[in-house]
């Protein structure tokens, strides 16, 4: 049994859905960043740097990062067919967006929406905010020239890179610019927004 502390609109949706699309057992522990549960003691005694998601794996261990669990429940569960394997063409380019993403454009997001912890001087926060837009826009259009060479982000099959995409794309601070500039982006968002294991995920987390 899997166990992914999570709450709505958080990173917990792509693994979620590689949890859906696994079939494998697994329970859902809520944690509400609303009020502030992801700092209580409970939940920083499981995972101490206070972040969504957090998981217990079926042996009892700890997983933290979300692209790193999807990247293990796709090796876990090779027959979602969502993780192309070691000797697999596409595997190259769907560990480098898996951890570009997470790198760069999470960590944008992260910035966007709390810019206020990533300045001593709180007048700096807008300026802060303004640059990681700037910084994911940035992101998106690298990402959305690759797209305009291959189907998906690891070419030809589709992937959870492309799920960790449309969760980051739904994310944007300006969905509206975001879809002009980065069609081809946009265009993965709807692919993967019409799948049921993708449908079921985000009745929970409402991200669009
Ligand atoms: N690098 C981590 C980032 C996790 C993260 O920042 N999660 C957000 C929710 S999407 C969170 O826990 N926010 C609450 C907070 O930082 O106070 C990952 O990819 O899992």
């Amino acid at each position: 049994m899997y166990t992914i502390y999570t709450f709505p609109g958080t990173g917990g949706f792509a693994v979620e859905a590689m949890l859906e699309a696994g079939n494998a057992p697994w329970k859902r522990e809520l944690i509400d960043t609303g009020k502030d549960e992801h700092r209580s003691a409970r939940f920083l005694a499981i995972n101490p740097a206070a972040q969504l998601p957090a998981m217990i794996l079926p042996s009892g261990e700890l997983m933290t990062e979300s692209a790193a669990i999807c990247i293990y429940l796709g090796d876990a569960h090779r027959d979602t067919g969502l993780a192309p394997q070691p000797g697999d063409p596409g595997r190259a380019a769907y560990l480098r967006w898996m951890v570009y993403m997470s790198a760069v454009v999470y960590t944008a997001d992260l910035r966007c929406y709390y810019p206020d912890r990533y300045t001593s001087d709180l007048s700096g926060a807008d300026a802060v905010k303004s640059c990681a837009v700037e910084q994911m826009n940035a992101a998106f259009a690298i990402m959305d020239e690759h797209l305009s060479r291959h189907e998906w982000l690891a070419d030809k099959t589709m992937s959870v890179a492309d799920i960790y995409l449309a969760m980051l794309a739904s994310w944007h601070p300006d969905i509206p610019a975001l879809k002009l500039a980065c069609p081809r982006v946009s265009g993965v968002w709807d692919k993967v927004a019409g799948i049921d294991f993708i449908k079921k995920a985000n009745t929970f987390y409402k991200l669009w």
